[in-house]
């Protein structure tokens, strides 16, 4: 009977859900975590749907049908060997205060950099990357980009605090290099003079092979410090329905995580999740590919440390 209330090996479904069952600890300032999982559940900044507010809370959910697995196949190691991760919960800010947000989420980064501990923001929309970018860029200068998309959100018109301009600004306030960065799965408009990005648009990832994809971005990143942000709509609404701006034509998840497992060893140092909406979703698809998405992410990051 002792271990009536004791018991720690949890189900699929039961008791509170953080990310991949990690330990939560709202104040991860002086852990000894080396990953911290943040939600950030902004959609404010959205154009199209609303709802990716709840999206952080929708993938913790989905990720513990991740979570019994000890090394993710086709990984040969465990990630939480590796590296300990803890979930922090989510941003607190100001509901409709733009500004407020932007500050306090360039802090929150910022101090969790300063800290040692690496970043792994679950959003909300995409507008988010930005003030992590900017955190991001103060520790480790101008960084690469990987960016997994069906937009380029490098529209100049538009206000400061939208998702869809969040790559104009970064180049132009030094945090990113474009020449060493890609955007993946692109599949809408975007003024293609004087866009300083690399694309392999999403007929081209289509039609290439995960492997030539990957060589592809190494060259292009080289050995500047990589920033990864995946905005679910990359995905094709077949795998990923659940988002605010969904395209037709997208790539499949199979293709993606082929993808993603080709980043090993790179010089991975920060990466979110954006934009996946769990009003719009189906059995939770796009939430499980999200979450899909934020554990490789880890294995990436964790790849290019040796066992401890
Ligand atoms: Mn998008």
């Amino acid at each position: 009977m002792n271990d009536l209330f004791n018991k720690t090996d949890y189900s699929l479904y039961s008791n509170s859900m953080s990310f991949m069952r990690r330990p939560y600890l709202r104040n991860p300032i002086g852990s000894d975590a080396d990953v911290v999982v943040l939600g950030v559940p902004l959609d404010m900044a959205t154009s199209g749907r609303p709802g990716a507010r709840m999206g952080p809370d929708a993938i913790r959910r989905a990720s513990v049908n991740l979570a019994w697995e000890g090394k993710k196949f086709p990984w040969d190691f465990n990630v939480f060997d590796r590296a300990k991760v803890i979930d922090a919960g989510d941003l607190v800010f100001d509901c409709g205060d733009a500004e407020d947000f932007t500050y306090r989420l360039e802090k929150a980064a910022g101090e969790i950099l300063k800290n040692g501990k690496t970043l792994m923001a679950l959003g909300g929309d995409h507008f988010i990357t930005l003030p992590i970018l900017r955190a991001y860029a103060k520790h480790h200068g101008e960084m690469a980009l990987i960016h997994f998309d069906a937009h380029t959100d490098t529209y100049a018109n538009g206000s400061a605090y939208d998702h869809g301009t969040m790559f104009y600004h970064a180049p132009k306030e030094g945090l990113i290099s474009p020449k060493h960065s890609v955007q993946i799965g692109i599949r809408t408009e975007y003024e293609q003079q004087d866009h300083g990005f690399n694309v392999i648009n999403a007929m081209e990832a289509n039609d290439m092979s995960a492997n030539d994809i990957v060589e592809k971005v190494r060259s292009i990143v080289g050995d500047k410090p990589v920033y990864v942000t995946f905005d679910i709509d990359c995905l094709d609404p077949a795998f990923a329905p659940g988002t605010g701006t969904p395209v037709c034509g997208g790539l499949n998840s199979d293709k993606v995580l082929k993808i993603l497992r080709g980043f090993a060893g790179m010089n991975v140092v920060g990466m979110d999740v954006v934009e996946v909406s769990p009003a719009y979703d189906h059995a939770d698809m796009t939430a499980l590919a999200g979450a899909t998405v934020a554990l490789e992410l880890l294995y990436v990051w964790a790849s290019k440390k040796s066992a401890e």
